[in-house]
């Protein structure tokens, strides 16, 4: 994908405070610390425009990035992370679960999982949460330059197995050596409808 313009739009709480829908969307989903913003930024090539920090549960609302005009990217916030405080937890599965149910221009949830963990309940009911919505899911691991080519094949296999799907349906990411970033793209527009790419 070409990038032509990468702007940040807004931060919303709610689902009431989110851009118009007005164009389609590609939801960035996982645990805390994942890689969210960061493969966002490599998505996007930009280097800071979603921030991101060594610090887990850095991002806390929902984020809006538009891109090219056409899509709009959405860093949502991360979840299990456990020195967040309890009431902002216990806002996240209302917060999240209102924008994914009620965005009617959401066209696919990018899954991200630490190519070094085993995908948890967490990643197993989102999942689930999603497929009984008819909501299109992309798995990702992320952080793959920190282990070797032969290893991410065997984690690779090993995350498919934890959420019931082939090896290929796995991406592999990594936004320190961009692998993956242009499968990613292809994968996310795919889901984009017909009529969206009319305009
Ligand atoms: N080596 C390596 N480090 C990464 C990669 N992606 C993210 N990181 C690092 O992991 C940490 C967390 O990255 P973020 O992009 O902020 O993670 P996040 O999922 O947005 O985190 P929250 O906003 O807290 O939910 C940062 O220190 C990043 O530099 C990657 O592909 N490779
Ligand atoms: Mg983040």
């Amino acid at each position: 994908m070409l990038i032509t313009s990468a702007e940040f739009v807004t931060s919303a709480a709610r689902l009431g405070q989110c851009p118009p829908p007005e164009l389609p969307e590609f939801a960035f989903a996982g645990r805390s610390n994942v890689g969210k913003s960061s493969l966002l930024n490599t998505l996007m090539n930009r280097r800071r425009l979603a921030l991101t920090s060594a610090t887990p549960g850095k991002t806390r609302l929902i984020n809006f990035f538009r891109i090219n005009r056409r899509y709009l990217l959405v860093d949502l916030p991360g979840y299990g992370y456990a020195r967040v405080a309890e009431s902002e937890r216990r806002s996240w599965r209302p917060m999240v679960e209102s924008y994914l149910a009620g965005r009617q221009t959401l066209r696919a949830v990018a899954l991200l999982v630490d190519i070094r963990r085993t995908p948890g309940p967490e990643e197993e009911l989102l999942l689930h949460w999603l497929d009984r919505r008819s909501i299109p899911a992309v798995v990702v691991a992320t952080k793959t330059d920190k282990i070797s080519r032969r290893a991410q094949e065997t984690r690779r296999a090993l995350i498919a197995d934890g959420l019931a799907l082939s090896p290929e349906e796995v991406i592999l990411f990594s936004a320190k050596t961009r692998q993956g970033r242009q499968e990613l793209w292809q994968a996310l527009t795919g889901y984009a409808a017909p009529e969206d790419e009319r305009a």
